[in-house]
C-alpha cells in the first residue's frame, strides 16, 4: 500500500512578494520555502518504511532540519537514512549530514526511515524546514492510497551503469540514481594475490557482454600474500579494475578481503590507508562500492561496529556518497554461524548513514535456518550478498543445485544483490571457469564449469532496472 501527499509551502514566500513581507518582516531576509513528499513506501506488521523528499523553494541553505509530529503516538522513527534521525515525543527529526548538508535552491533531498508503529499508520499532517512550515498542502489522505510521487524514471542505458548512475541506500534497498530499488547481480574476483591473470580484456568483455553481469566484485585479499605484503601494487591493481568495470558499464564492489585473522581491527591501520587512497582516487566515479570487511569471525558484534565507525568516516571524507558494506558477524552470516541473530545489528547498528551489511552463503552448507533469517532480516536491514557460492563452505565439494535456486530466487524476490564466488579458473568446484582458462583468451559457454554455468544462466536474464 503506497501513499504520499505533498505539503507545498508557496506561502513560503517563493514567488510572492507580499507572502515573502508577511514571514519574513527584514527586507534583506532570504526567501524560504519548502515542499515535502511523504511516501509510505512499505508497511508490514508492526512497522512502516517512509521516503521523504524534501525540496527547497527558496535560497540556498547550507544546513538544514527537517521536522514533523507523528499523528499517532506509536510511531516511531527506528532507523533512518541520508540525515541524522531522532525522535522525542512523537516529533521527529532530521538533520542535514555532513554530505548533504548544502541545499542550492530548487534542489531536493531523498531521505527515509523505517518505523515501528503499534497501530494506525497516518501520515505526518504537516513539515518544517529551519522552523518554517511547509504549509500550503491540501492535506494528506489516510484512507486514499495513492500513487507515490516518484517524478524520474531511470535513464534508460545500455549498460547497467548507464541505467542508474549513482546508487544510495533507500530504506532496505539498494537504489538507483531516480530512487528505484534495484538488484545487480555478478561475480566475485578470486583473491587477486593467485588469479590476476584471469582478469584481462577478454574475461571481462565475456563478464560484461555474454555474461551480462551489472557487478565486478574485486576480491582484495589482506593476508595470505595479498595487500600487507605490497599495498602499492594490490592499491592500483584494485583502482585499474575499478577502470575495467566502469569502461563496461559495471559496477565494482571493492572488497578488502579480511578472512584470517578474523577480526578486521587486526587491520584497521591497513583498512584506512586502503580505504583513504581508493577512495580518494574513485571519488568522481559513479560505479564503486566499498565492501571494508568481507567475513568477521571469532570477534563479536561490538567490534566490528566499532572497526567500521573507524573506517567509514576515512571513506566519506574523500567520497561522501558512495554506499559502504559493512560485514557480520560469524563470517559474515548477520550472527547465524556463531549461533546469533540479526538482532544485535538491530539493537546496536552502525552509526552512520547510506550503509548496507553483508551476508554471505553456500548454498550446500546454508539452508532454511539462514534463509528464513535473510528473509526476516531483509524487512529491517539493508542487505547486499557480496559473496555466495553453488557448493560448500569450503569452495569445494558438490554443486547443490536446489539449495542455489532456492537461494536466488529468494534474492531476486527481496532485490538483494549478489556476487557468487568466484570468476576465476581455480581448481576447486566453486569457481566459474575450468581450469587452464585463463592462459587463454576464450571464455567462452564451453569454458564453464557446472557452477559457472549455472550463475551465468541466472546473471544473464535481463534486469529489471
Ligand atoms: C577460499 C578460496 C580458496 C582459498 C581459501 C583461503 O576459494 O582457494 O584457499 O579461500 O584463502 C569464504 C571466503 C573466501 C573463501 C571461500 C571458500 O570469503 O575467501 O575462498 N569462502 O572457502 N567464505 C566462505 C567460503
Amino acid at each position: 500500500m503506497k501513499r504520499s501527499i505533498a505539503a507545498l509551502a508557496a506561502a513560503c514566500a517563493t514567488v510572492l512578494g507580499s507572502a515573502a513581507v508577511l514571514l519574513m518582516p527584514e527586507a534583506s531576509a532570504a526567501a524560504q520555502g519548502c515542499r515535502v513528499d511523504y511516501t509510505v513506501t512499505n508497511q508490514w506488521q508492526g512497522g512502516f518504511q517512509a521516503g521523504v523528499k524534501v525540496t527547497n523553494l527558496g535560497d540556498a541553505v547550507t544546513g538544514w532540519s527537517l521536522r514533523f509530529t507523528f499523528p499517532d503516538s506509536g510511531q516511531k522513527v527506528a532507523q533512518g537514512w541520508n540525515a541524522t534521525w531522532s525522535q522525542s515525543g512523537s516529533t521527529a527529526t532530521a538533520t542535514n549530514t555532513d554530505w548533504n548538508r548544502a541545499l542550492a535552491s530548487g534542489a531536493s533531498v531523498d531521505l527515509g526511515f523505517t518505523g515501528t508503529t503499534t497501530g494506525a499508520n497516518p501520515v505526518p499532517a504537516s513539515f518544517t524546514l529551519n522552523g518554517l512550515t511547509c504549509t500550503g498542502t491540501t492535506g494528506p489522505s489516510t484512507t486514499t492510497p495513492t500513487t507515490p510521487t516518484t517524478t524520474t524514471t531511470p535513464s534508460p542505458g545500455s549498460t547497467p551503469l548507464a541505467a542508474n548512475g549513482q546508487l544510495h541506500v533507500c530504506g532496505v534497498h539498494l537504489c538507483n540514481e531516480a530512487n528505484r530499488a534495484i538488484q545487480l547481480r555478478g561475480m566475485s574476483t578470486h583473491g587477486l594475490q593467485w588469479f590476476d591473470e584471469c582478469y584481462n580484456d577478454a574475461s571481462l568483455d565475456a563478464l560484461a557482454n555474454d555474461w551480462h553481469a551489472d557487478l565486478l566484485r574485486i576480491a582484495m585479499y589482506v593476508q595470505e600474500q595479498g595487500y600487507e605484503t605490497n599495498p602499492s601494487w594490490f592499491t592500483n591493481r584494485v583502482n585499474s579494475l575499478v577502470d575495467e568495470a566502469e569502461e563496461r558499464g559495471m559496477y565494482a564492489v571493492i572488497d578488502f578481503h579480511t578472512l584470517t585473522p578474523g577480526d578486521p581491527n587486526y587491520n584497521l591501520d591497513r583498512a584506512k590507508t586502503f580505504f583513504a587512497a581508493v577512495a580518494a582516487r574513485n571519488a568522481a566515479k559513479k560505479n564503486v562500492v566499498y565492501e571494508i570487511a568481507n567475513e568477521p569471525n571469532g570477534v563479536s558484534w561490538a567490534g566490528i561496529k566499532s572497526y567500521a565507525e573507524q573506517v567509514i568516516p576515512v571513506i566519506r571524507a574523500a567520497d561522501p556518497d558512495a554506499v559502504v558494506i559493512v560485514g557480520t558477524r560469524g563470517w559474515s552470516s548477520l550472527g547465524v554461524s556463531d549461533g546469533s541473530s540479526e538482532t544485535e545489528i538491530l539493537n546496536n547498528p552502525v552509526n552512520a548513514t547510506n550503509i548496507m551489511y553483508t551476508f554471505h552463503f553456500y548454498a550446500a552448507s546454508h539452508k532454511d535456518n539462514y534463509r528464513s533469517t535473510v528473509s526476516r532480516a531483509a524487512v529491517k536491514l539493508p542487505l547486499f550478498v557480496t559473496e555466495f557460492g553453488t557448493v560448500s563452505a569450503t569452495g569445494g565439494g558438490a554443486l547443490d543445485q536446489s539449495s542455489t535456486t532456492a537461494w536466488l530466487d529468494l534474492l531476486d524476490q527481496l532485490k538483494i544483490s549478489y556476487a557468487n564466488w568466484t570468476y576465476s579458473d581455480a581448481d576447486e568446484s566453486s569457481a566459474a571457469l575450468r581450469p587452464g582458462t585463463c592462459a587463454g583468451s576464450d571464455y567462452g559457454s564451453g569454458r564453464l564449469t557446472e557452477s559457472g554455468a549455472l550463475v551465468r544462466s541466472r546473471v544473464s536474464t535481463p534486469d529489471s532496472f
